[in-house]
């Protein structure tokens, strides 16, 4: 097949998932056309079938705001035109669904070819921004026209019902991880590097926004480092960043604790790692934590959104409920002075992300794709 992919191109779960979605699908002899305004960041390997097409969006001193969702469509008429796309997947609604239905009725327009469009919901498309009345009525008209809505979780599902009047059915296909890629075995000098006396290792990566509860993530560590010796990596970069390495500092553990920015190769830091913690406000999924999980480590997170779709409590890792971090934080300090417990949970959690492993969830959305693909040698 000929598949358009628009997705976000930055470290956003959404945009991983995507990129990781059209590699695996390459790999598999499709032809995969990124729509984009930036190279993604996981886009780092060279493959045959994949093609790079970038949304370049000319500015004009009239514009204060530059109109990205008309070059995005304009680019997308292009692409599919020339590529003879059989059709288009949007990850995240905004604006990619409705830049989507543009494109396909420009090119019905033009053409007499209906190429259809899958919108995968991810999370705060529908949750937070979406949500917002200036959005809405865009929103959910171009969610109603997508030929196929998928959604990355239950618990997305829900909300995007309770939230947006859709009349069409919504098909959860669970983000995925390549469990072979995260299964990797620690590199002891790289482990020593960050804990030199053998200290536990905490981790948490996001994008540092308000909705990740970064402040938390600091305060659960300050408590376990009373007790425990151990060390904190904080991956990624964001708005809440300043404030949150000033906090680091108030509690007196910024010496354990380390801010090294956005990071590509994951899997090296997750395989030194002991436990992940993600006491978000909300996740409709929580790729972050799966990708942990495929690493061997525990997940503590909050009990929030499709987190307890992936987190099994006791079993992978632990939940509390949102700011709760006393709670967290004393099962942070259990877990981690009950040395073969905690690899019994490690095991378990890579466990459970084989269950999420991209072998098995790639055909699922070649399926969907068969159902709605223009050609009948799809
Ligand atoms: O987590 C973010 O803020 C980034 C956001 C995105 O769209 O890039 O992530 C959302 O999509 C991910 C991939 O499906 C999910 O794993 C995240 O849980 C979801 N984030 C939220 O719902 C806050």
């Amino acid at each position: 097949m000929r598949i358009g992919i628009v997705c976000y191109p930055t470290f956003g779960g959404s945009g991983v998932l995507a990129t990781e979605l059209g590699k695996a699908l390459a790999d598999k002899g499709h032809q995969v056309h990124f729509i984009t305004y930036q190279q993604p960041v996981r886009l780092n390997v060279f493959n045959a079938n994949i093609f790079y097409h970038e949304v370049r969006v000319p500015t004009y001193p009239l514009f204060d705001y530059p109109p990205y969702e008309v070059a995005l469509a304009s680019t997308m008429v292009d692409v599919i035109m020339n590529h003879d796309l059989d059709l288009l997947h949007v990850h995240y609604a905004i604006p990619h669904a409705s830049a989507a239905y543009m494109a396909k009725q420009i090119v019905l327009n033009k053409t007499g070819r209906s190429v259809p469009f899958i919108t995968t919901l991810h999370g705060t498309d529908i949750t937070l921004v979406g949500r917002d009345k200036t959005y809405e009525p865009v929103v959910t008209f171009s969610i109603n026209e997508s030929d196929a809505i998928t959604a990355v979780s239950e618990n997305l599902k829900e909300e995007t019902f309770k939230h947006f009047p859709i009349t069409k059915e919504i098909q959860v296909i669970t983000n995925f991880v390549d469990v072979n890629r995260f299964a990797k075995k620690p590199i002891d000098a790289f482990r020593k590097v960050i804990a030199p006396n053998g200290e536990k290792i905490l981790l948490h990566a996001s994008n540092f926004r308000k909705v990740k509860r970064v402040d938390d993530v600091i305060k659960i560590f300050a408590e376990v480092r009373k007790q425990i010796p151990a060390k904190l990596m904080m991956v990624g970069d964001g708005p809440e960043r300043p404030s949150t390495e000033n906090l680091a500092r108030e509690l007196g553990v910024d010496e354990d604790v380390r801010f090294v920015g956005k990071q590509e190769q994951m899997e090296e830091i997750l395989a030194v790692s002991d436990v992940f913690l993600l006491p978000s406000e909300y996740e409709s999924f929580g790729l972050a934590a799966l990708e942990a999980m495929a690493a061997r480590e525990i997940v503590i997170s909050t009990n929030a959104g499709g987190l307890p779709e992936i987190n099994i409590h006791g079993v992978t890792g632990f939940m509390a409920n949102v700011g709760d971090v006393a709670t967290m934080s004393a099962f942070a300090i259990d877990i981690l002075k009950n040395e073969h417990k905690l690899s019994a949970m490690k095991e378990a959690a890579y466990a459970h992300a084989t269950k999420y492993d991209i072998t098995n969830i790639i055909p699922i959305y070649e399926k969907l794709y068969r159902q709605y693909c223009r050609t009948g040698d799809c």
